[in-house]
């Protein structure tokens, strides 16, 4: 009753006051798409009322039962690992070994790219093990406006490396998937896709690497994903579920960090993993194990990325695990599907092993599926690990105002729109980069 009267109130103000009251995102029934959702998915996706289902377990609690993480040190020497190990046995897999040989062959560079503002370097990756050898391709640009070395943002891209930059000299392959079916590349998709405002980040004295997921692990809707992909060099015939794609991405990640590791013009103190929706996801997972990333971003990662499963709203591992991409999580993780009372911890715990370093979580206002509220509340649940090592500025429910960023010591933006990641999300993510002293100083 209170919500719905708060809900009454807040379309109440947004109509006949916008210029009085700020607009703030509110949870609410979406009562007409559950018709055919809830025939697909077989739950109540979206009703308000039935959100915040389950307690959220206290991320300081010790998962054995007796009593709580004190000090920063118990944290990492013991409830950090435990987290991990869940993670990696029961929810997303291993993620695959830094391959017995890495070679990083430069295959085109310019040192007069967008338009002489960056310099360019394209990659093969090489990575040879017990069973061959695989490689993938790795888009650079490092800005040549500064002194000094320059912070990274490495970004897993979806369609292609051509598809984020008009450059002619970034090839264009034959084929990408889309829904689990090859599609023909066309010259016209060239520079098409504003998900990696590569002419801002050089701009701000920023690098970027980009790649394309696929190239590491085809996300295919049945399991022939693990057969084309990196598996392939550790195992003689990798299959689902010893070979897990959100662990392949992330360990796609892990290698460009080992490229930027070569180059004299990044400071690889200062590097970002940012990923959009399941390479939000990707991302977490990424800065989760792998601590040399310095500042973690997840934009509309949804469930089983930064929202709460507890929280039972949107998106849901029902959903993930039996309906849509089934090989996404290990098969332990169905028996949480409309069961989710029963997981002994959640997203918040994942999160929470980012600590000290830098998190940013972002929404969109439309992006219901991914629950901006239980994003939001992830992130906040995540926070008193954060407190171990001195943090005190973190997000209340209140920074559900819409455009109104919060970036406090972890940082958070609900922003107008869709599902996806734009130029308003990056400038966010560079200015809170900028306060936590990611300043390249400019020529
Ligand atoms: C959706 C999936 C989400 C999210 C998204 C994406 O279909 O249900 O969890 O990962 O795809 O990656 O675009």
């Amino acid at each position: 009753m209170k919500k719905n009267l708060s809900i009454l109130l807040g379309a109440f103000c947004c109509t006949l006051a916008p210029f009085v009251f700020a607009e703030k995102y509110q949870t609410i029934d979406l009562p007409k798409e559950n018709a055919k959702t809830l025939k697909r998915y077989g739950a109540e996706l979206y009703i308000a009322s039935k959100a915040n289902a389950y307690p959220i377990p206290h991320v300081l609690n010790r998962l054995d039962g007796n009593g709580k993480i004190e000090t920063a040190q118990e944290w990492n020497n013991i409830a950090r690992n435990k987290i991990l190990k869940f993670y990696q046995t029961q929810v997303y897999g291993a993620i695959p070994p830094r391959p017995k040989s890495l070679k990083f062959e430069l295959v085109e560079s310019s040192d007069n790219a967008l338009d002489g503002k960056a310099i360019r370097r394209q990659y093969k990756i090489i990575s040879t093990d017990k069973f061959g050898t695989f490689e993938f391709l790795v888009l650079l640009y490092i800005p040549k406006n500064i002194d000094g070395k320059a912070p990274a943002f490495v970004y897993p891209n979806f369609w292609g490396n051509y598809s984020l930059t008009d450059e002619k000299e970034i090839p264009l392959p034959d084929f990408r998937y889309s829904g689990g079916k090859k599609v023909k590349i066309k010259e016209k998709e060239r520079g098409s896709r504003d998900r990696l405002p590569v002419r801002d980040i050089i701009a701000r004295g920023f690098a970027t690497a980009t790649f394309a997921y696929c190239d590491v692990y085809p996300d295919l809707v049945k399991e022939d994903g693990a057969k084309q992909s990196i598996y392939k060099i550790f195992h003689k015939d990798p299959k689902y579920p010893e070979c897990m794609p959100f662990p392949a991405w992330a360990w796609g990640n892990m290698r460009v960090m080992d490229l930027l590791q070569t180059q004299p013009e990044i400071d690889c103190d200062k590097v970002a993993v940012v990923g959009h929706s399941r390479l939000g996801k990707t991302a977490i997972i990424t800065g989760a194990y792998d601590t040399r990333f310095a500042y973690v971003i997840a934009n509309n990662s949804g469930c089983m990325g930064d929202a709460l499963s507890k929280r039972k709203y949107g998106e849901n591992i029902h959903a993930i695990a039996n309906v849509t991409f089934l090989y996404w999580l290990l098969p332990q993780m169905k028996k949480y599907a409309n069961n989710e009372g029963e997981l002994p911890l959640d997203q918040h715990h994942l999160l929470a092993t980012i600590a000290p370093r830098m998190l940013y979580c972002a929404s969109a206002t439309e992006d219901v599926w991914a629950d901006p509220e239980g994003e939001l509340l992830g992130l906040m649940h995540a926070c008193p690990a954060f407190a171990l090592f001195g943090a005190k500025n973190f997000p209340t429910l209140d920074v559900l105002e819409i455009e109104k960023p919060f970036h406090g010591d972890v940082a958070y933006h609900i922003r107008k729109g869709k599902h996806n990641i734009t130029p308003y999300d990056w400038k966010n993510f560079m200015d809170y980069a900028q306060k936590h002293g990611w300043n390249p100083k400019k020529k």
